[in-house]
């Protein structure tokens, strides 16, 4: 069965670079990997796109024909994507069975918090057997403002219910954190959601009129226990790859044995079916509660790298980068000199 994972977020969150980003990294794991670009106002789009809205509609088409500006326009353009589900879905029928997509969305808030077009086309998705998962992308700068994040939260806890997809929150650009202020907390304060009573002294010194509803709205979003965030950095190697581990559990992907599995004993050899379909060989639960290890796993390792200790580890990367950049080269060279021996012997 198809996976793919619904890219939503706020204009600016980083969601095309996400989907280019995460386009790289599993052209280089060896996994398939599709794009599909719903943004109908995406000029420039970063990525291959093997399906685009545009070629059914574009923005620039809606507002004309029906005299709208952009934001209502772009609501349309979504209600007739919807209306023409068939065109979409001949499409992804094409891409096969074992299809790992990417959908990436218009920055648009409404789509993914109250208007109905984008719930329902996933509604259908998910009915031709589509697993998804929403990966809901916010700008981390909105956590060095209290009252940024707790709009940050709202908006999140809004998506979740309304999408009603297994769902990942991500804080992006998080490599750009330190650049907006210094942090009143720790990452992990930000990415778990466990105690906002915390924020109250900094909500209620900047805005005291509101202090009472800015409580109330932090045990909203508590008393759901729903929140919490992923950290991103798109350049980042261990970054994209911790992330790609949490939405491969939230999916179910993780259960999927890559092509290259060995079959379980005691199966049928099957080798035409895709590998979403053939017989995982290692055990299921082992699978799933496995703790998720890898250099960035950790909130805190993330806030070393990019808060605590960046520049050091900046100069760290550099001088890595340069070491390897040197073998590269070297590497060169020494194969270039064979090749001009091999060919000085045999004249
Ligand atoms: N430093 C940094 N910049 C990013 C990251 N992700 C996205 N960006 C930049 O954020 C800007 C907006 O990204 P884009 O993908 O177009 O956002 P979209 O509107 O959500 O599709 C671009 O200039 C990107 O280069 C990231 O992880 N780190
Ligand atoms: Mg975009």
């Amino acid at each position: 069965m198809p996976f793919g994972e619904i890219v939503c977020g706020s204009p600016g969150s980083g969601k095309s670079t996400y989907c280019y980003g995460k386009y790289q990294l599993f052209n280089a794991l060896n996994r398939p990997i599709t794009v599909v670009n719903l943004d109908p106002a995406n000029d420039s789009i970063p990525y291959p796109c093997a399906i685009d809205v545009s070629s059914l509609i574009t923005l620039q088409d809606a507002m004309d024909e029906h005299g709208l500006g952009p934001n209502g326009a772009m609501l349309y353009c979504m209600e007739y994507l919807e209306a023409n589900y068939d065109w979409l879905e001949d499409r992804l029928k094409e891409l096969g069975k074992d299809a790992y997509i990417l959908f990436d969305l218009p920055g648009q808030v409404e789509l993914s918090t109250n208007h109905e077009s984008v719930k329902n086309i996933v509604a259908k998705l998910e009915k031709s057997g589509f697993r998804l998962a929403a990966v809901h992308l916010c700008d981390a700068h909105y956590v060095t403002d209290a009252s940024k994040y707790i709009s940050v939260l709202m908006l999140s806890l809004r998506a979740m219910l309304h999408l009603e997809l297994p769902h990942v929150n991500v804080l992006s650009k998080v490599d750009l954190i330190t650049q907006y202020g210094d942090l009143d907390f720790n990452l992990d304060f930000y990415t778990e959601v466990q105690d906002l009573s915390h924020l109250e002294n900094a909500l209620s010194s900047a805005s005291p009129r509101f202090a009472a509803l800015n409580i109330a709205i932090c045990s909203l979003i508590e008393g759901f226990g729903l929140v919490g965030f992923e950290t991103l950095a798109v350049e980042d190697k261990e970054s994209m790859l911790h992330l790609m581990r949490v939405i491969d559990k939230a999916t179910g992907c993780v259960f999927v044995p890559s092509s290259d599995a060995p079959q379980p004993e005691g199966t049928m050899e099957d080798d035409s079916l895709p590998s979403s379909q053939r017989p995982n060989a290692f055990g299921l639960f082992s699978t799933a509660l496995s703790e998720m290890r890898g250099p960035r796993s950790d909130v805190r390792d993330v806030q070393e790298r990019w808060v605590d200790a960046k520049d050091e580890w900046d100069a760290y990367e550099r001088a890595q980068w340069r070491r390897e950049g040197q073998l590269v080269q070297e590497e060169a060279k020494k194969k270039n000199s064979i090749r001009q021996r091999g060919g000085d012997q045999s004249k």
